[in-house]
C-alpha cells in the first residue's frame, strides 16, 4: 500500500504506478486531494478527513467478464464495509453513488486501461465522507453531501474503512459471478423501479423517464413516455423530486 499525505488524485496516481507495472492489488490511500475527480472530470471535494482510496485490478481470464460491473460491484463492497466498519446503512444509487439519510456519502470512480480489447488493469477509485467537514466544501455540493460522523457516533478511521473496502471487493471480484454482485446491488439499491427521473446524456437533450430494473450487463433499465424501453450505460441520471 502507497500511503501519502496529499496528491491531486489517487487515480491518478494508481494509473501511473499501474503503467509502470504495479501488480494486481496494489492501493493508493491519501489523507488529502487537490484534484479529485469524479465521472466526466467532474471535481471530487477532497478535504482531510475523508477516505481517498485507489486500486489496482488486472483482470485474469476468469475475472475479466466482472469488468463491466466494476463500478456497481465496488458499491456494493463499499456499503457492506460501511456496514461492517462504522454500522452505517447504505444505499446504492445506479451508476456509482452511496446515499445515507438521502445525502450521498461516497462516490466510486472506475477507470480502464486497455491494449486492443484487452484490459491491462482497472482503477477502482472511492471517495467517502468520513470525517469531513461540509464547511470545506463548496456550498453547493455541501448541501447534498453527509458525512459518515453526521449519520454514526463511529470513530472508524479512514484507513480501517478502505480496508474494510478493499476486502470486501477482492471477496466479490473474486469469489463471486458478476451476477451474484448485480444481485446484490439491487438489493441494496433505492428507486430501480417506478422511479420519475431525469435523464442527461452528455451533449444531448435531457429526457424524463420512469426506472424500470437493472439490466443483466449492469445498465439501467428505463421507461420513456412513449412506452418504449432503453438501457443507460452512463448517463446521468437525477431523480426528480429529490435530487
Ligand atoms: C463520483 O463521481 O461520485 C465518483 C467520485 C470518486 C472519488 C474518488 S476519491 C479517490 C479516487 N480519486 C479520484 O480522483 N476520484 C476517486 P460523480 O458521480 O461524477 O459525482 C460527482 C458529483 O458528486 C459532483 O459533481 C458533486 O455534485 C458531488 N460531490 C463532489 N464531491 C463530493 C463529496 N465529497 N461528497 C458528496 N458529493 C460530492
Amino acid at each position: 500500500m502507497l500511503a501519502v499525505d496529499e496528491t491531486d488524485s489517487t487515480n491518478h496516481l494508481a494509473s501511473s504506478l499501474a503503467r509502470r507495472g504495479a501488480p494486481h492489488g496494489s492501493i493508493v490511500f491519501a489523507e488529502l486531494q487537490h484534484g479529485g475527480r469524479g465521472r466526466w472530470n467532474r471535481r471530487w471535494e477532497s478535504p482531510r478527513g475523508g477516505l481517498y482510496l485507489s486500486m489496482v485490478l488486472r483482470p485474469t481470464e476468469e475475472t475479466a467478464p466482472a469488468l463491466g460491473v466494476l463500478p456497481l460491484t465496488a458499491s456494493v463492497a463499499a456499503a457492506e464495509a460501511l456496514k461492517a466498519t462504522a454500522g452505517v446503512d447504505c444505499e446504492l444509487s445506479w451508476p456509482n453513488d452511496l446515499f445515507a439519510r438521502g445525502r450521498k456519502i461516497a462516490g466510486v470512480l472506475c477507470e480502464s486501461s486497455f491494449t486492443g480489447s484487452r484490459c491491462d488493469f482497472a482503477i477502482m477509485g472511492i471517495g467517502v465522507n468520513v470525517d469531513t467537514r461540509t464547511t470545506d466544501m463548496n456550498p453547493e455540493v455541501a448541501r447534498r453531501a453527509i458525512s459518515l460522523r453526521e449519520v454514526a457516533a463511529c470513530d472508524a478511521e479512514p484507513e480501517a474503512i478502505g480496508l474494510g473496502i478493499v476486502l470486501a471487493l477482492e471477496r466479490w471480484w473474486e469469489g463471486e459471478e458478476p451476477s451474484r454482485a448485480l444481485e446484490r446491488w439491487r438489493e441494496l439499491a433505492r428507486g430501480l423501479e417506478g422511479d420519475r427521473i431525469r435523464v442527461v446524456p452528455r451533449g444531448a437533450e435531457s429526457y424524463d423517464a420512469w426506472t424500470a430494473g437493472l439490466a443483466e450487463d449492469g445498465g439501467l433499465r428505463v421507461r420513456l413516455e412513449d412506452g418504449t424501453h432503453r438501457v443507460l450505460h452512463s448517463d446521468d441520471v437525477h431523480r426528480v423530486g429529490h435530487d
